[in-house]
């Protein structure tokens, strides 16, 4: 043994080599230049194989472990009562603690299904910042969404530790004035996204279901990145340091009516969603529609194999050493950014690291999508594709038409997990500082097409300059 002081390490790597590997291409700013204008400035349009570092999202765009690989092997194609829906459920039973599971193609299906069964023309639905496919659909429902995150959550520069909590003065006030009988149920999500990937306290959703317990109501939560949120409430939240992700994961749902989730994103797949429900009858209901709208309600728009890498992924969604390899990447780029003097989303969220276009391009009105350039910006360096999380994201007020003005006016960086190396963060961070030094020149952009629903993943763009 050497006589020097023993070695501490505190760095991690992650928990995981790598089998096969996908060439991705490297293009010319010529080659971008074009791409970018076919697209009509909306990195939704571009075309994969344009792209060098993809991170427009974390949802769907994971990478599978040879375990989930190998279970596509045991998709059981049948119709009905697919061995793998079983597999599934038993998962949900056992992750999330919910007795009842409605599959569905994606979470936007089991958004869909949800809002169609609890929400009736003129009621209002409170929840903690909305989401673009959430709210919609519980428009379409005849539902209103009404914010009630806590006002931190509005503030990029706020470094507080739950910026996704429910203000429970704002949540209470929704509650006197509209009542049990036009508030179908409390929207929870956890990370909150549109926030900037930011977790919600235990404390939180426990004084949530207190308040909805003493009001009637009931609480259906948005956990698709449950599992990230838990790690969060165990680096931040007193009295969890010590206790287990799926501990916490298990501990937030038992608050909880029931969920529907994306299984895009935590779940580590590339296709599937599902409610998990504890109402005997929101479940029949529920699992009607479902033959409606996604499929027998033993499949729900998806293949057997599908089921089948869900309920694997599930698993391996609450493994700490995933969950700080994963966050751990995340937070290695938004300090890369924020110590290079980019103006980002504080605390570094889950999932992405959100730049502040407001301050990025303060010379851009917010009617010129200062976002929106952004991100077309960033493409143009270096092929690295993010997504616009601003005005353009935001739509129109259902009952006026008139634009909604979030406050929030950011470019996402999204991390796909299991993906990306740290020599890919560091070209992103070069990529986004080669774009922070020229942004005084930067201008903003026209909308030259608009789409009615969801028109951040359609609209086209021209340049002002
Ligand atoms: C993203 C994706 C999906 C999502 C989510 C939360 C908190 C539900 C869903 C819907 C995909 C996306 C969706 C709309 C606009 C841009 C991108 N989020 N709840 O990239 O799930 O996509 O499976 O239907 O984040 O953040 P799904």
């Amino acid at each position: 043994m050497s006589e020097s002081a023993p070695v501490r390490r505190h760095s991690w790597a992650e928990p995981y080599k790598i089998k096969a590997v996908e060439r991705i291409r490297r293009t010319t700013r010529a080659e971008r230049e074009e791409a970018l204008a076919q697209a009509g400035w909306n990195t939704f349009q571009l075309r994969s194989r344009d792209v060098f570092i993809d991170l427009l999202t974390d949802s769907g765009t994971n990478a599978m472990s040879a375990e989930q690989w190998a279970g596509l092997m045991l998709g059981d194609e049948a119709y009905a009562g697919s061995e793998n829906f079983f597999h599934l459920k038993q998962a949900v039973q056992d992750v999330y603690g919910y007795p009842f599971v409605v599959p569905t193609h994606q979470g936007r299906g089991a958004e869909h299904i949800i809002s169609q069964v609890l929400i009736k023309p003129g009621d209002v639905i409170p929840g903690n910042m909305y989401f673009t496919t959430t709210r919609l659909h519980q428009e379409l429902a005849g539902g209103r969404f009404i914010d009630v995150i806590v006002d931190e959550a509005h503030d990029p520069l706020d470094e507080s530790p739950f910026k996704g909590n429910v203000d429970l003065v704002k949540l209470r006030r929704v509650f006197d004035e509209y009542g049990a009988d036009r508030i179908p149920y409390v929207s929870l999500a956890v990370t909150v996204n549109m926030a900037g990937g930011q977790p919600v306290s235990v404390a939180n959703v426990r004084a949530v279901r207190a308040l909805c317990d003493e009001y009637g109501i009931k609480l259906y939560l948005d956990k698709t990145r449950i599992a990230e949120n838990a790690w969060f409430v165990r680096q931040r939240e007193a009295g969890y340091q010590d206790a287990p992700v799926r501990q916490i994961v298990r501990e937030i749902c038992d608050l909880t009516d029931g969920a529907w989730f994306s299984g895009k994103k935590d779940a580590l797949v590339n296709i599937g969603g599902y409610l998990a429900l504890r109402d005997p009858q929101v479940f029949e209901d529920a699992r009607n529609l479902c033959v409606v709208y996604e499929g027998l309600d033993t499949y729900g728009g998806l293949a057997g194999r599908d089921m089948e890498a869900m309920s694997i992924g599930i698993r391996e969604s609450v493994d700490e050493d995933h969950l700080q390899a994963r966050v751990g990447q995340v937070e290695y780029l938004g300090h890369a950014l924020r110590d290079g003097g980019v103006p980002v989303v504080l605390p570094i969220g889950g999932h992405a690291v959100f730049l502040d276009a407001a301050r990025f391009l303060p010379q851009v009105p917010q009617e010129q999508f200062p976002a929106q350039r952004l991100a077309g910006e960033i493409y143009l360096e270096a092929g690295v594709r993010s997504m616009e999380r601003g005005i353009v994201s935001a739509g129109r007020n259902a009952e006026t038409g008139e634009h909604n003005r979030p406050r929030l006016e950011l470019v996402r960086l999204t991390l796909p997990r299991r993906v990306y190396t740290q020599a890919h963060m560091d070209v992103v961070a070069e990529a986004v500082l080669a774009v922070w030094d020229r942004r005084a020149a930067v201008r903003g952009l026209a909308m030259s097409f608009e789409p009615k629903h969801l028109r951040f993943f359609q609209a086209r763009f021209t340049p002002l300059a």
